[in-house]
């Protein structure tokens, strides 16, 4: 018989191109992009832009450059970047911002869903005084990785936008997720990204393309980034070997994100039966499933041993994520391996 294959839920960065993807890659027609001249590229960019209702686009490498060269553009040296407590940016970018940027990370809270305090980030902007360094941005992620994919509304997203525009400072989204965040609420992207003037999205999470983030704005900011993603070593050649998967995602891949929001909750429900687990399935609004565990070491190394793999955020705090390949019937196999996995700690 077979071994059962192995379920990959830790992240949404392992999903593979769909054969669409393969096929575009191979047919993309090419050009150097660092001069411009990739059609392929150029045809994302403007794609990138009007979905999200911005001037101009950039494609670069991944999500870390996406935050890094938007940064690079919003700051200058010396200057403060307002960041969540539990930002992606500030926790798995190997400290990209400051060290290449100079410029200094400062945080607020984060709620569960990774809302950020509107007091606190209120009282943390800077005022003038030739002391201070210059708050230039504050940087909002939706979905929030470490808030269990939790989902910021377009509400919330403006209720941040008054404050940073109150005292004349941008607003930046690490949209990595923000098609998940779309669906999830059933709204526009646009309506997310209406409050925000640079937003980084990612190709090759949910929507499976192979590499790929694109980060849009003005077209004044977007000639920022496509510089710092110069000096940062990511202008890209014929980068339309990168882009043409990136097209077919954005036609095919958006609306089934909602899939993978139905197979997170179905999990959720699941390990919140599941006595030794700490899990409230109503924190799970799409597809990233946070769950806390004793002995979470343990748990994740017989979920391995079962063919599950799932990621962690701490020793006792374990991630699994949802994506393109994963199906219900894999869903039930991890449920029941976990109910085994905990049984075996009890
Ligand atoms: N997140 C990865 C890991 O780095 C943790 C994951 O597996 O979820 N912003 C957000 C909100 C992200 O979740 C990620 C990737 C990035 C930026 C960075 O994207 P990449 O990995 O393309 O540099």
């Amino acid at each position: 018989m077979n071994e059962p294959h192995i379920i990959d839920l830790r992240s949404d960065t392992v999903t593979q191109p769909t054969p669409a993807m393969r096929q575009a890659m191979a047919e993309a027609e090419l050009g150097d992009d660092v001069y411009g001249e990739d059609p392929t590229v150029r045809r994302l960019e403007e794609m990138a832009a009007e979905r999200m209702g911005k001037e101009a686009a950039v494609l670069v490498a991944s999500g870390t450059m996406g935050n890094l060269t938007s940064l690079l553009a919003h700051c200058g040296r010396g200057d403060e970047a307002i960041v969540g407590d539990e930002a992606h940016v500030l926790h798995y970018e190997a400290g990209g911002v400051p060290a290449l940027g100079a410029i200094q990370l400062r945080t607020v809270p984060n709620d569960s869903h990774g809302m950020l305090d509107l007091d606190a980030l209120e009282a943390t902007i800077r005022g003038k005084n030739v002391h201070f360094p210059r708050t230039a941005v504050v940087c909002l992620e939706n979905t929030h990785n470490r808030c269990s994919g939790g989902v910021l509304s377009p509400e919330e997203m403006a209720a941040v936008a008054r404050v940073a525009r109150a005292h004349d400072i941008a607003v930046h989204l690490d949209g990595a997720r923000i098609f998940n965040a779309s669906i999830a609420l059933g709204v526009p992207v646009t309506a997310l990204t209406e409050h925000v003037d640079s937003v980084s999205f990612c190709l090759s999470k949910g929507l499976s393309a192979p590499v790929g983030s694109v980060v849009c704005g003005t077209a004044e900011f977007v000639a920022k980034a496509r510089r710092a993603r110069k000096m940062v070593g990511g202008g890209m050649r014929q980068a339309g070997i990168i882009a043409a998967p990136g097209i077919v995602a954005l036609e095919t891949m958006v609306e089934r994100l909602a899939e993978d929001h139905e197979h997170a909750a179905l999990l959720a429900n699941g390990l919140a039966q599941m006595p030794g687990l700490r899990i409230d399935p109503a924190r799970v609004q799409s597809n990233i499933v946070v769950v806390e565990v004793r002995e979470g070491v343990a748990f994740q190394k017989r979920m391995r041993e079962d063919g599950v793999l799932i990621s962690a955020f701490g020793p006792d705090r374990l991630r699994m994520v949802t994506h393109y390949g994963v199906t219900r019937a894999d869903i039930e196999r991890a449920l029941a391996c976990a109910g085994r996995a905990i049984g075996q700690a009890a």
